[in-house]
């Protein structure tokens, strides 16, 4: 089957699974020209192969609540590719999460995970826990009944979760703890782990830092400034935080962050008081980000989302299709001059295809988010090593590691006209080094 057959035949067999094929369809519609290039790819149905999940584990889980009462919820992981490396990546706890949001972020992981240069193959886990409202003690209940089940298919050179929405350094602390009882072994099998063992410095600035970094290597192709753009940012957890700290210290004004329940709006950009302010609402009161316009006396669209407000660039870093495309032609009408995700597939389809036409510097997640991951990589390497790096020069391969992804993307999404298209590049580039990978191990 050629690329267009294999998308068709995946929509017949998964038709209740939405995100996986908006997913899919982006990177095999990308890809076509390059995969026909290699005759080779087709005569071992690689495309297929690449496409669907290596396996996926699917398990109830039961905890008892602070009442007393049993709760059941539904817990997974992806195990997606491993042809370059371990599976790697992670753990999301939300009301939302299903099998078809994580066979797209488990599908998404491959393809990041081959930009960042580091030896990892693609996977994610999930449940569909709400952690909104529960007990630490609850959390960590809940923690240990995941991993009571999960323990025994991850490792550190088979496969390493790590955070993702719900889950930050306390649900990784409580999941490892439960992991190292279960396996004997502490080897650092998760990735976002205190400081105190095993913990890469950097590795929680890391997503936000790390889009910053490849905004600025786009914003260079330009020789535009970052100096006094206004941003918008969506969400108020761990990648919009750290990548408000990182646009303040380098002088552009954040304009906007947001929750699941609304948007605060300050025109002048927030200040590294205000942030202050956010990292303790959202880390330790786990409080809603309305609650910071009634302290600040600032604009709040309830229930609202930040497309509509004037900005020179955007940056959604909360969930996928955030972003649809009356929110991509309003930024556009306003003059938005890039977009740059902190979030998986923030955008939809139709957005992607407003951004990509009207030529702006548009990021996608996988490239531009990747940093997350590369500092998880780098604090595999520092476990395996038995030593930790400094802050230094952490960042400073993060940096190196987002210029390099930057430059795939310029090499396979450059335009005639000069301009680039990262979408593709991304996707080319992400595509060839797991393809040929998979060629050289044979059918497995
Ligand atoms: P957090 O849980 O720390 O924060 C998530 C933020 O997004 C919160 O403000 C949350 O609001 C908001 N949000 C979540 N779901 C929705 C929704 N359905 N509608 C509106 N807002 C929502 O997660 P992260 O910051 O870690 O993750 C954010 C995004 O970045 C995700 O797409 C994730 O996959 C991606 N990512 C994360 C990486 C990481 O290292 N953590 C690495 C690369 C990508 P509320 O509190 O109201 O739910
Ligand atoms: O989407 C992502 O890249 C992450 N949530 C981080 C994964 C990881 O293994 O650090």
């Amino acid at each position: 089957m050629n690329a267009s057959e294999v998308l068709k035949d995946l929509k017949r067999r998964f038709p209740n699974e939405p995100e996986y094929l908006q997913a899919v369809e982006e990177v095999i519609t990308t890809i076509e020209d390059e995969y026909n290039k290699h005759p080779e790819f087709d005569r071992y149905n690689l495309i297929e192969r690449l496409c669907l999940p290596d396996r996926i584990f699917s398990f109830r889980i039961s905890w008892v609540d602070d009442k007393g009462k049993v709760q059941n919820n539904m817990g997974y992981r992806i195990q997606h590719n491993n042809a370059i490396g371990p599976y790697k990546g992670g753990i999301r706890f939300h009301s939302s999460v299903n099998q078809s949001i994580l066979k797209f972020l488990a599908f998404e992981q491959t393809f990041k995970n081959s930009l960042t240069t580091l030896p990892m193959g693609g996977g994610k886990g999930g449940s569909d826990f709400n952690p909104k409202g529960k007990s630490d003690m609850e959390v960590m209940r809940f923690c240990q009944a995941y991993i009571a089940e999960l323990w025994r298919h991850i490792g550190p050179d088979t496969d390493v979760p790590a955070g993702d929405i719900g889950v930050g350094g306390r649900e990784v602390g409580y999941m490892y703890g439960m992991y190292k009882k279960m396996a004997r072994e502490n080897t650092g099998t998760f990735t976002g782990k205190g400081l105190e063992f095993g913990g890469s410095l950097v590795r929680p600035e890391a997503t936000g830092y790390g889009n910053v970094y490849f905004l600025l290597n786009m914003l260079a192709t330009r020789g535009i400034d970052i100096k006094g753009k206004k941003v918008a940012i969506s969400g108020s957890g761990n990648v919009a935080t750290y990548t408000a700290k990182k646009l303040l210290s380098l002088g552009a004004k954040v304009v906007t962050m947001s929750d699941s329940n609304g948007t605060i709006y300050v025109p002048e950009g927030i200040t590294e008081e205000q942030l202050e302010y956010i990292f303790k609402l959202k880390n330790i009161y786990r409080g809603r980000i309305k609650e910071f316009a009634e302290e600040y006396y600032c604009e709040y669209f309830d229930g609202g989302r930040p497309w509509g407000v004037k900005c020179d660039i955007a940056m959604p870093s909360a969930t996928q299709n955030e972003l649809d495309g009356d929110d991509a032609r309003t930024l556009l009408a306003n003059g938005v001059i890039a977009v740059s995700e902190g979030a998986n597939m923030p955008s939809t389809p139709e957005a992607v295809h407003e951004f990509l036409k009207a030529k702006i510097l548009y990021a996608p997640g996988k490239a531009a988010n990747a940093g997350g991951v590369s500092v998880s990589g780098l604090e595999m390497a520092q476990n395996s090593q038995k030593l930790t790096w400094s802050a230094e020069e952490v960042d400073a391969k993060l940096q190196n590691i987002m210029k390099n992804i930057h430059e795939q993307c310029v090499k396979y999404g450059s335009e005639p006209d000069g301009t680039v298209n990262y979408v593709k590049g991304a996707n080319v580039a992400g595509f060839m080094k797991v393809a040929k990978a998979m060629m050289a191990q044979g059918i497995i």
